[in-house]
């Protein structure tokens, strides 16, 4: 039997999605549907004098119009400690723009929305801080007082490697900035509840709907049983739906309230100041190295900006970078440290890689950067550093462990796809060719964090655990159903698990379906983020199946009458070893076994819960290459081809792979060059649509070639490592890399994303070189 596991199938999801019948939050029509909007904040830092909801009760078509005030007893969001925690609603002080204030309940969205902008904020203006700087700088304006600082937690460096740094024979710094991201999914955040006389259902458009039910049930004080969540379609989350949102619980209580359904759909603008960013941290890096461009030392020194309130995981940002520090390298000495700072901005959490592409920036920066002091090739200064094959599983600074890895395989691959001397040879001929653009060739040999990640360490994220469920229930007819715990918001995991489970079950893959984001019907699950589904939830698709057959074993063995470990299963068949006539076709043996009078002592039914939690988390690695063209007059960079080498272990599917790449990798290219959410000095968003935050469309994006090299993880029995992340990890430095390397003859060493033309054009002496 040829494996499914490796084969590239299309999409099972992709038919409704591609004809429009996908059922997002904002499809659902419940009788008697009520629509919230939000009063959000318009001042970055303020007290709240006063809230006056009455002119927006004169709105017609408003039926509510709710303050915190409102809402007496409801918890906090949290926050890592109680101080610091954020309120659902602002009570008497709003801390970034964007925060809400009030809510107005309206028979349709255009009532709620023109009651909203009737409801009269009286603010106080606080002096804001909006930048990392401004938050740091001697007196300035606290955003918790109590605190006494706005640096909400830190790790200090133990040893800051200064003897290590000062006895190498050269030694560079850098000052890395990661800009701040917007998720922006195509699907803004989306709620709504219906209360009924006992029970409660959310939709909500999330990555962990089990968290969220989890979350509601403290916050309401109401037990898990009488509530139910759903995720249904979820159009793009990007690690921003693993965040809590006010939302959820909000609309809840407004159906409470209420006695009907309420809904609620973020605008884009609202989106763009509400849902968690991204990124925003940086770095100053300072390496140590010999002579032939091995690395001796290294020291980060990390900041990152978390917004106006420190979520849990928004700390944990900067530890992941800490962790990944340095890369695929072997590196002797890897000092790290970080501080976290509150500003008045929107919240930061985790997007699409979530402090790990900071870090490989990080390092893959210094690589080139070495190579350029020592005029060595970066492909022969990263070769040279490699961790060697043969030292996994490695231990890194930190005590992380990488699995497994072949840096080198994916270079020498990578390699392989480009004409690499060609390249080099065409570059020097434009350099000396003003008519013609400059061209840049950036390498990214990087390693990666997902399969997210043992219970012993998500517990300490705040999370139940680091597992994940699957169960495989085979109905009477022989086809099979899978209930998973992971909630995909477009990663393709109903085609992914069912091949999983078509390789242990003798069922075709066409008659294998997959449930999930739905509290009521899917046994407890911890969700999708960190790149976990294909290596976590996959192993325990695979092993729930594994369990089904077993017991359709046990049926056939009794039908049969033989031992079960006599059966052979083959050809969708079980038949007795050395007697090919007795046998039973699969069908058969699901239909008996739902017949208590045939299967004897068997319990009826064949179904099969499985969870499996990891011993570690993964490491996918590989090596990605951008060549870009960079205009002379206008410092414009296009981008002509982008190869990825990814190795993410045993592919699942090659197919949807290379989409998660090759969506990965755009986001990464769009973080190079395009995206950018940005404040005034005095915390107003700049960046509050589509038209001046830069999401590059399928123009900007060039073209692609994808490979794989693959090294098994031993942590799960597929081998599988999670791939969702790599792409977004890998591809900045790629981009950057290329446009510093297309400069360099000008004596360019650094370039600040994202790379606008106005910022390469300057670096170009405004094209007069
Ligand atoms: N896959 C594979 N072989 C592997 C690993 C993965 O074929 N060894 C393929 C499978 O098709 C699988 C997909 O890649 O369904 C992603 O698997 P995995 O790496 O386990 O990642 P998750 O499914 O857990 O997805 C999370 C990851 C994260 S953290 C973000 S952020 C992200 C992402 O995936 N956000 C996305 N991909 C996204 N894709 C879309 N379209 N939209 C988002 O918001």
């Amino acid at each position: 039997m040829t494996s499914m596991v490796g084969a590239a199938v299309v999409r099972k999801e992709d038919p409704n999605l591609l004809v429009g019948r996908g059922t997002y939050v904002d499809n659902l029509q419940l009788p008697g549907l009520l629509h919230m909007a939000f009063v959000r904040s318009v001042q970055p830092h303020a007290r709240l004098r006063g809230v006056d909801v009455s002119a927006a009760l004169a709105v017609p078509g408003v039926v509510a119009a709710l303050t915190a005030a409102d809402f007496p007893g409801l918890p906090s969001m949290g926050g890592p400690q109680p101080s610091l925690e954020r309120p659902h609603l602002a009570t008497d002080t709003v801390r970034f723009v964007g925060e809400p204030i009030a809510v107005v309940v309206g028979r349709d969205r255009y009532a709620a929305a023109d009651g909203a902008a009737a409801v009269q904020v009286d603010y106080d203006p606080l002096p804001p801080v909006a930048s990392l700087d401004a938050a740091l700088a001697e007196g300035a304006p606290l955003l918790f007082p109590d605190l006494g600082t706005n640096v909400v937690s830190q790790v200090p460096m133990a040893d800051d490697a200064e003897a290590e740094l000062a006895a190498a024979p050269h030694r560079a710094h850098l000052r890395l900035v990661n800009q701040r991201l917007a998720a922006a999914p195509m699907e803004p955040s989306a709620a709504a509840a219906d209360w009924g006389p006992t029970d409660l259902t959310v939709w909500a458009s999330c990555q962990a709907p089990h968290a969220v039910r989890a979350r509601l049930g403290e916050l309401l004080g109401k037990p898990s049983h009488e509530i139910r969540v759903i995720a249904p379609d979820v159009g793009g989350g990007f690690g921003a739906k693993a965040s809590w949102y006010p939302e959820f619980v909000l609309t809840a209580l407004l159906s409470k309230r209420l006695g009907r359904p309420v809904k609620y759909l973020e605008t884009r603008s609202e989106n763009m100041v509400s849902m968690t960013q991204g990124r925003d941290q940086v770095d100053e890096v300072d390496v140590g190295f010999d002579d032939e461009g091995r690395i001796l030392v290294l020291r980060a020194d990390i900041l990152q900006d978390v917004g106006g309130y420190p979520y849990g995981d928004a700390v944990g940002l900067p530890f992941l970078t800490m962790i990944m520090a340095a890369g695929c390298y072997r590196v002797p000495k890897v000092a790290t440290g970080f501080r976290a700072v509150v500003t008045n901005t929107t919240p930061v959490s985790s997007y699409r890689g979530a402090g790990r592409p900071e870090g490989s920036y990080l390092i893959e920066r210094v690589v080139d950067l070495i190579a350029d002091e020592l005029g060595l090739d970066p492909v022969e200064v990263r070769r040279r550093n490699f961790i060697p094959r043969d030292a996994f599983p490695y231990a890194t600074h930190l005590g992380t462990e990488y699995d497994s890895g072949d840096y080198a395989a994916s270079l020498s691959k990578l390699l392989e796809m480009i004409d690499l001397e060609g390249l080099r040879r065409e570059q020097a001929a434009r350099r000396d060719d003003a008519s013609r653009p400059l061209l840049g060739i950036g390498f990214s040999t990087f390693v990666e964090m997902g399969g997210f990640g043992p219970s012993s360490l998500m517990e300490g994220f705040g999370l139940l655990g680091g597992w994940e469920s699957a169960r495989a229930r085979v109905n009477p007819d022989g086809s099979v159903v899978l209930l998973v715990g992971t909630s995909p918001h477009g990663q393709g995991h109903e085609t992914m698990f069912a091949q999983i489970a078509a390789d242990v079950l003798p069922v075709p893959f066409e008659q294998i379906s997959v449930v999930h984001g739905d509290t009521a019907a899917v046994q407890e699950g911890i969700g999708t983020f960190g790149s976990r589904s294909a290596p976590i939830g996959g192993e325990a698709v695979k092993r729930a199946a594994g369990r089904a057959l077993e017991k359709a074993r046990q049926v056939a063995a009794h039908l049969l009458e033989a031992a079960p470990e006599d059966l052979e299963v083959s050809d969708g068949r079980f038949t007795v070893r050395g007697s090919p006539d007795r046998g039973l076709d699969w069908s058969e043996v699901a239909n008996k076994a739902y017949r208590a009078t045939q299967i004897g002592d068997l319990e009826v039914g064949i179904e099969a819960t499985a969870v499996f939690d990891p011993p570690n988390n993964t490491f996918p690695s590989g090596a990605h290459c951008c060549l870009v063209e960079v205009d002379r007059e206008t410092g414009r960079v296009t981008l002509l081809r982008y190869v990825a080498v990814d190795d993410c272990g045993t592919v699942i599917n090659p197919l949807t792979a290379k989409g998660q790449i090759m969506g990965g990798v755009a986001q990464g290219i769009a973080q190079a060059l395009y995206e950018k959410v940005v404040y005034t000095e005095d915390g107003q968003p700049l960046t509050t649509t589509l038209a001046e935050y830069l999401v590059p469309s399928a123009a900007e994006i060039p073209r692609f070639d994808v490979a794989h090299t693959v090294t098994p993880t031993p942590t799960n029995s597929l081998g599988a490592k999670g791939l969702g992340e790599s792409g977004a990890t890998a591809a900045p430095q790629a981009v950057v890399n290329a446009v510093v390397d297309a400069l360099s003859h000008l004596g360019v060493r650094d370039l600040e994303m994202p790379l606008t033309p106005e910022r390469v054009w300057r670096a170009m002496d405004g094209g007069a070189r």
